[in-house]
């Protein structure tokens, strides 16, 4: 009885947070292990958040590794604008944390399937090559799956650059890389989410636009 209100107590703490899971944990688990090998307690983090399931030896199947060490992130040290067709849940979660550097800070909007703008400062229309998306902490259900990147240079009439469908992530915190076809140069860039894997909320925690270095 005594850790059951527990639970209720640590739900009713994170229910004034809206994109953190109010739903009870499944089971008497007190940590999950998510794929990357980090174990989370359960406060906040609940069984249904991972969608993969241990392998028959006990590992947890892995993302492949990916290697951006040939790129730099366009967005870096530049003073572009973001903007978003939806708000963040809350003030801790606006779009701006996409390009913040830091995987703890994440974009969560009651919206599955919103549109992110990158708008780069007059003049700069870096030549982009591939970009990448970094999950959040939870809640794999708000990772994107389906989606369009658009270019532009005046904010109106838009190109798609590339298309993707069918996306899986493994982890939280992983990192998937996207390569185009060809190189692309535009002082405006547009993810326009498409599907997501059933939540009612997208998330993501980094966005980066890869030039050559
Ligand atoms: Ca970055
Ligand atoms: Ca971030």
């Amino acid at each position: 009885m005594y850790k059951y209100m527990t639970l209720l107590l640590g739900v009713a703490f994170l229910a004034g947070c809206c994109c953190t899971e109010s739903t009870l944990p499944i089971g008497n688990k007190s940590s999950y292990k998510t794929a990357m090998g980090t174990e989370y307690v359960s406060a906040g983090l609940i069984e249904k958040t991972w969608k993969t399931d241990p392998k028959v030896d006990g590992t947890w199947p892995m993302p492949k590794p990916v290697d951006t060490s040939m790129y730099k992130d366009a967005t870096d040290g530049v003073k572009g604008v973001v903007t978003a067709s939806t708000a963040g849940s809350n003030a801790k979660e606006e779009v701006g944390n996409l390009f913040d550097n830091n995987q703890n800070t994440k974009y969560c909007t009651p919206n599955a399937t919103p549109w992110i703008q990158y708008q780069f400062p007059a003049g700069v229309k870096p030549a982009i090559v591939a970009y990448a998306f970094r999950t959040a902490n939870d809640a794999a259900e708000r990772d994107p799956k389906e989606w369009v990147l658009q270019g532009s240079n005046d904010g109106k009439a838009w190109t798609d650059i590339d298309a993707q469908k069918g996306v899986e992530f493994l982890s939280r915190f992983e990192v998937q890389l996207f390569k185009l076809k060809v190189a692309v140069s535009y002082q405006y860039y547009r993810l326009v989410v498409k599907a997501n894997h059933g939540g009612e909320h997208f998330q993501l925690s980094e966005i980066e636009l890869f030039v050559n270095k």
